[in-house]
């Protein structure tokens, strides 16, 4: 979509840290980290928010899983991780394209804020 932030950071017109790409998938390292390590792992098709998911996205959100733990293990983070995803503006979702927070490096309190 043009005028998603994330839509660039997927083709590369606006620069990111990527960590990780694969057909369905791109992951970078968040601007304003919340943790040590705070990546976003984000499906490359373009969706608003999670209430838009379909059938035909079960395998790629399956694969963000994946991915996380792959990058949770390569980051050193893998004993103890969030993997957290905000629904709508209440729940504090400010980019309107599907993504993951991959979280770690420091201790989390539960419930969240
Ligand atoms: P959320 O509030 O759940 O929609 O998360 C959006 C995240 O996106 C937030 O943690 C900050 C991050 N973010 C916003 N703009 C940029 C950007 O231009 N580059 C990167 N790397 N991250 C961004």
């Amino acid at each position: 979509m043009s005028d998603c932030l994330f839509c660039k950071i997927i083709d590369g017109s606006i620069p990111s840290k990527k960590v990780y790409e694969d057909d369905d998938l791109f992951a970078f390292e968040d601007v304003n980290p919340q943790a040590p390590t705070h990546i976003l792992v984000v499906p490359k098709s373009h969706k608003p928010t999670l209430l838009e998911l379909e059938e035909s996205d079960k395998e790629t959100i399956g694969k963000v899983y994946l991915v996380a733990n792959k990058l949770a293990r390569e980051k050193g983070i893998d004993d103890g991780f969030r993997v957290v995803v905000n629904c709508g503006e209440k729940a504090g979702q400010s980019v309107f394209h599907i993504h993951f927070h991959l979280l770690g490096g420091r201790s989390f309190m539960w419930p969240p804020g």
